[in-house]
């Protein structure tokens, strides 16, 4: 369907443009979700064999590290890196992305590791099909900010997010045949954190609870009790990655 040809279309593209012409890239994050099944499926096809061999891939949690397994590829896991060592290139999915390239992650719930992948890696290629793309982060991707929290924490997290502005922030809940909250691969729990839409540019407006992407980020990620927000810096990023500054975000 239009949707899935999208998403396999970015992700040729991605690896097409970012990998297959740089063979020296032996050092690859893969992130979670459907969209980077297209992208190692596109690694698998494009990339010669004898290349292959040569690389060595990192995950992002348990989805993505059977993903590079039962793709045959090399498995290495980031803290195997030495520090200050970075991946060359990073391919990851986003829930929705801005006009800078400020993305909300963790749809899947992978958000810690993902971000912890994507700020050690020199280029982080971000694969979103056309759904994804919206004016301010909020306008589409209805569901809350998803923010990786100590379960003990949860109810201390949710009380200072309210006093924030987002409109009802909770725990997201299991799927059905779990009783009880969604588990992260670290053993957390998530909560999804709607909020206006977010500003692009300028500054918040917290009376209206009309938060500017970067300042919301610095916000959250002070709250006691959350451990990573499921907000990715864009081009001006202030992430970690080689520099300090992350390298622009290159969505497809
Ligand atoms: O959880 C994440 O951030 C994933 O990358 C994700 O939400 C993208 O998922 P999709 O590729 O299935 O849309």
């Amino acid at each position: 369907d239009l949707i899935e040809q999208s998403k396999r279309l970015a992700a040729f593209q991605s690896v097409t443009a970012h990998l297959v012409p740089f063979p020296s890239r032996t050092r690859i994050g893969i992130g979670s979700g459907s969209t980077v099944i297209y992208v190692v499926e596109a690694i698998t096809t494009l990339v010669p064999p004898t290349t292959l061999s040569t690389m060595t891939f990192y995950p992002t949690g348990a989805q993505s590290e059977q993903l590079i397994e039962s793709a045959g590829l090399n498995l290495q896991y980031i803290n195997k890196l030495p520090p200050g060592t970075l991946l060359d290139v990073c391919f990851d999915g986003a829930d929705e992305v801005d006009p800078n390239l400020n993305l909300i992650k963790g749809g899947g719930a992978c958000l810690w590791q993902e971000k912890i992948v994507a700020t050690s890696s020199k280029k982080f290629v971000c694969v979103a099909d056309f759904r994804k793309m919206s004016p301010a982060l909020g306008t589409m991707w209805k569901k809350g900010i998803p923010i990786e929290v100590l379960p003990l924490a949860a109810n201390r997290v949710l009380g200072e997010l309210e006093r924030m502005g987002s409109l009802g922030p909770k725990v997201r809940p299991g799927l059905p045949g779990k009783a009880g909250a969604v588990v992260t691969d670290n053993g957390m729990w998530i909560v999804d954190a709607p909020f206006r839409p977010l500003r692009v540019e300028g500054t918040s407006d917290k009376e209206k609870g009309e938060w500017q992407v970067d300042e919301l980020a610095d916000a959250l990620i002070k709250i006691p009790g959350v451990a990573e927000i499921g907000l990715f810096y864009g081009k001006n990023g202030n992430q970690a990655g080689e520099g300090g500054a992350q390298k622009p975000v290159e969505a497809y």
